[in-house]
């Protein structure tokens, strides 16, 4: 059987807002909205993934706080988690994404409805309007 790689993504909220990024690739999903990451390399915690993940794709430093409940199969070897991130330094920029943008409940909702979010990340939208109502 083969292990299952993690995904990590990160739900970053800020001021009631949450920060999305732009895919450019592949062509399924070029132009569509995401929550940043990417795959953890072997033996790499969740977490560390993560900061790594972060600081280059977006060049902050990030405390990782805890799992949002839903995760996603995206292959069957490959599971996509999100977790919390707090920004600690540094101001992102869309180092490997097309665009950055920071979204307040209603912009995600809209982004939502028109299908203008990667698939899986669909999954999170409930848990991460809750969030945007609290923080
Ligand atoms: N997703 C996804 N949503 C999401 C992320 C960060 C990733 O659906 N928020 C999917 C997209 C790919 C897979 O997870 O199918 C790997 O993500 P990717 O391409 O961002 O991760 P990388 O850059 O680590 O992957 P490689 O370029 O393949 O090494």
């Amino acid at each position: 059987m083969t292990a299952r790689r993690v995904v990590v993504a990160g739900a970053i909220v800020a001021d009631r807002r949450l920060l999305l990024a732009q895919r450019g690739y592949p062509a399924e999903v070029d132009g569509l909205w995401e929550l940043p990451g990417g795959k953890a390399e072997l033996g790499e915690s969740p977490e560390s993934a993560l900061r790594r993940e972060l600081r280059e794709e977006l060049g902050v430093e990030v405390r990782v706080g805890t799992a949002l409940r839903e995760s996603v199969a995206l292959r069957h070897d490959l599971v996509l988690v999100a977790l919390r991130a707090y920004i600690e330094d540094g101001s992102p920029r869309a180092v490997e994404h097309r665009a950055l943008r920071w979204v307040d409940a209603d912009e995600l909702r809209s982004l939502h409805a028109e299908g203008s979010l990667v698939p899986a990340d669909t999954a999170w939208v409930p848990e991460l309007l809750v969030d945007l109502a609290r923080r």
